[in-house]
């Protein structure tokens, strides 16, 4: 095993005003320091640095570098949720900065983490990016039942759904979600991505899910696109 190091982001001082540090916001970020990180979040937003490069090269290495020491059990749940508590307070300050000026929307996009799984920050960032091409996101969070897809996507008469999950086992209710949708008569009138770690574009072909985005940039492009496919009508 070998331990996880700080991964530096390349170039990242062509990104950032003269003289800007960001090692304090990733030290802060990778101790858990949630005040400190909103702190330095403001202060990038007042040098107006660009948001995806403050999530980028400011956000990303202090977590990054924890996630890792996660996976190799050198550090435990505690430990981990304090770091993602400062990376979502960071993701909430850069959040209105991306979000679209756009009048109408170019769709509404409803997000959730499936039945059983608690992970939330690679979704968060998903629908701030979504937000940012012009979607109305409506996100009911994690553990999210498939009746409460199919409920709040029926109520707001949702263009597309997502299904978020992280674990190898709970990748599962993503497929049961989509079979939900089929029983309750709506299948067709929505769009349906799928994507998380562990999911791949052969997992979203055999679960029935209309595209997988591997990343945020992807889920967008995809977005954009499933939106303009025809769709039964909701009535
Ligand atoms: C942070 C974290 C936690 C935090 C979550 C906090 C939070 N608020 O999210 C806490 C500490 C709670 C946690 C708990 C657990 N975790 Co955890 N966790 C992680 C960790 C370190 C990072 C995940 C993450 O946020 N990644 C960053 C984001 C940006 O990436 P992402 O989620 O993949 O999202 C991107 C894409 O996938 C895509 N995307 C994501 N969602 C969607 C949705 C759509 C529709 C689309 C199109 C695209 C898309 O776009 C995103 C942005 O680019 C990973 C390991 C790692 N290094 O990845 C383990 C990891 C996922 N966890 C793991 C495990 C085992 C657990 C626990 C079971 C541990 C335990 N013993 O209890 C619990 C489960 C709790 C539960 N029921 O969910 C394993 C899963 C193994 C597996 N394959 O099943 C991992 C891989 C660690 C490991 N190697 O062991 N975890």
């Amino acid at each position: 095993m070998t331990e996880p190091v700080l991964q530096i982001p390349e170039g990242w001082e062509g990104r950032a005003p003269q003289n800007w540090e960001w090692q304090t916001l990733w030290e802060a970020v990778e101790e858990g320091d949630h005040k400190y990180t909103h702190n330095r979040v403001e202060q990038a937003i007042e040098a107006s640095i660009d948001p995806r490069v403050i999530l980028d090269d400011g956000l990303f290495p202090g977590f990054n570098l924890q996630g890792d020491r996660f996976s190799e059990q050198i550090i435990f749940i505690p430990e981990m949720l304090i770091t993602a508590r400062a990376m979502k307070t960071g993701l909430a300050l850069i959040r209105p900065l991306l979000a679209a000026a756009a009048e109408k929307p170019v769709g509404t996009f409803v997000m959730g983490t499936v039945l059983g799984d608690m992970h939330d920050i690679g979704q968060s960032i998903v629908t701030i990016m979504l937000e940012n091409a012009g979607f109305n996101v409506i996100n009911l969070g994690t553990d999210v039942h498939p009746d409460r897809f199919i409920e709040t996507a029926e109520a707001e008469h949702a263009d597309l759904v997502g299904f978020s999950a992280l674990l190898s086992t709970t990748v599962y209710y993503q497929k049961v979600t989509i079979e939900e949708f089929v029983k309750a008569g709506h299948r067709d009138k929505v769009k349906i991505l799928v994507g998380g770690a562990p999911t791949t574009q052969e997992w979203a072909d055999e679960c029935g899910a209309d595209g997988w985005g591997r990343d945020a940039v992807q889920a967008v492009k995809l977005a954009l696109r499933l939106v303009e496919e025809p769709r039964e009508a909701w009535a």
